[in-house]
């Protein structure tokens, strides 16, 4: 029989997940605390970005599939899915996890899994089950498990279906037991491992991105001191069978891969040296940004920051590190800045800068710092820009004398 599935935090990747369920033929009770959300929810209407999310919600809920909760209902499986964001000292908070856990107490009944998804340090899992172990000392037999996801904004629920997935229990039954569940709608291979495993997989993941990307960023550095071009080297270098190296760009973003090494680095602080060093690069390529477009200005010419998104081709602003550069150069040069964003119809709040439109960019004066990779800057036609200043930190704009990197 298909169990039923109550899934806690409806944001980016909780949202996607429940619809998904419901459209496999599951009941699934979707929960979130944000009476608003949950409001626009039950309309069948969603709060995120995210291709065809909106329409198998409206589906799920006209037919009943998924309900909007405020607390957790009684189900076969709890999919616990809602943020743990950095606190002081650059350490996880776990509130929502823990009050999570906490919530769904008094839903459990004899036989449950439990699944956490929310990206975790190191032991979090162990923590739910000791947690739900003291809640409920009246039931027995409680499956507790680990099963990161992997999704990319932009692609989730491609990826859910299509990515290979890790699960991980605090008992072999756990284990056993969430692969089973996500069988059901997994097309990639599932994994088993332990909970503490599973755990470091995922962060291990987004930290190893994040490394590369820092290596990257430095050889920009390394790179930009000799007055070398840093994507011809780069594609040169990346001739070789063994060697593959990222994209450098103003820093990184989005709410995983700045976020998450911070995880396994606060979690072994002695053993961490790597990880926190290539945090430390990326505060540099974003310093050294900010001050090569701020002495553009203080020569007085105006600078139009291209792109405010943390990536290309999305609308996210989530720790983007184009939209602190280009707020920053703003705060520090009143009206000599200005921004491009075509995925926003809006200046962010606050945002201390007029917001203009492409081609406004490309007919007025004013060098360009490019800050993300969107497709349409990299579609600019040189000779719409040909004379310009140009400060490229993703290398995709096109320029007469040199090849598209
Ligand atoms: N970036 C570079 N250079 C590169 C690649 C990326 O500067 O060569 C920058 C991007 O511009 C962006 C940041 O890194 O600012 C992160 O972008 P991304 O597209 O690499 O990743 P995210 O943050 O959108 O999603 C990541 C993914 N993790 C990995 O690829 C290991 C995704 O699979 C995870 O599910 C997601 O984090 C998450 O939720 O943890």
């Amino acid at each position: 029989m298909r169990p039923s599935v109550t899934v806690i935090g409806l944001g980016y990747v909780g949202l996607p997940t429940a619809a998904l369920l419901a459209g496999r033929g599951l009941r699934v009770h979707g929960v979130d605390s944000s009476p608003q959300l949950r409001a626009t929810l039950a309309e069948g209407r969603v709060h995120i970005a995210e291709p065809g999310v909106e329409a198998l919600v409206r589906q799920a809920v006209a037919d009943g599939s998924l309900t909007i909760h405020d607390t957790p209902q009684r189900a076969d499986v709890f999919v616990i899915a809602v943020p743990t964001p950095l606190g002081p000292g650059q350490a996880p908070m776990l509130d929502h996890v823990l009050d999570a856990a906490r919530a769904l107490a008094p839903a459990l009944d004899e036989g449950a899994l439990v699944l956490l998804e929310s990206t975790s340090p190191i032991g979090t899992t162990a923590q739910i089950g000791k947690l739900l172990r003291q809640l409920r000392p009246d039931i027995a037999d409680i499956s507790v498990a680990y099963g990161p996801e992997r999704v990319l904004p932009g692609r989730i629920l491609e990826e859910l279906v299509r990515n290979n997935r890790v699960a991980g229990g605090l008992d072999p039954r756990a284990t056993e037991r969430a692969v089973a569940f996500y069988r059901l709608f997994v097309e990639g291979e599932v994994h088993g491992t332990e909970a503490a495993s599973a755990e470091m997989v995922k962060l291990a993941e987004n930290a190893f991105r994040d490394v590369n990307i820092a290596f990257a960023n430095e050889l920009s550095l390394i790179a930009g001191h000799h007055g070398l071009d840093v994507w011809r080297v780069i594609a040169l270098a990346n001739l070789h069978p063994r060697v593959d190296i990222l994209r450098p760009g103003p820093g990184v973003g989005g709410h995983c891969i700045a976020v998450d090494p911070w995880f396994l680095a606060h979690g072994a602080p002695g053993a961490a040296r790597l990880i926190p060093a290539a945090r430390a690069v990326d505060a540099a390529k974003r310093d050294a940004v900010l001050e090569q477009a701020s002495a553009v200005c203080m020569e007085g010419e105006r600078v139009i920051c291209l792109g405010l998104a943390f990536k290309g081709d999305v609308d996210d602003l989530r720790e983007s590190p184009a939209l602190a550069i280009a707020t920053e150069l703003a705060r520090r040069h009143p009206g000599r800045v200005a921004a491009v964003e075509p995925h926003l119809a809006a200046a962010p709040p606050g945002f201390p800068a007029p917001l203009i439109p492409l081609e406004e960019a490309l007919m007025g004066p004013g060098a360009l710092l490019v800050l993300t990779d969107h497709s349409v800057f990299a579609g600019i036609p040189p000779e719409r820009i040909a004379g310009r200043r140009i400060i490229d930190t993703r290398g995709i704009i096109r320029l007469e004398n040199r090849p598209h990197a």
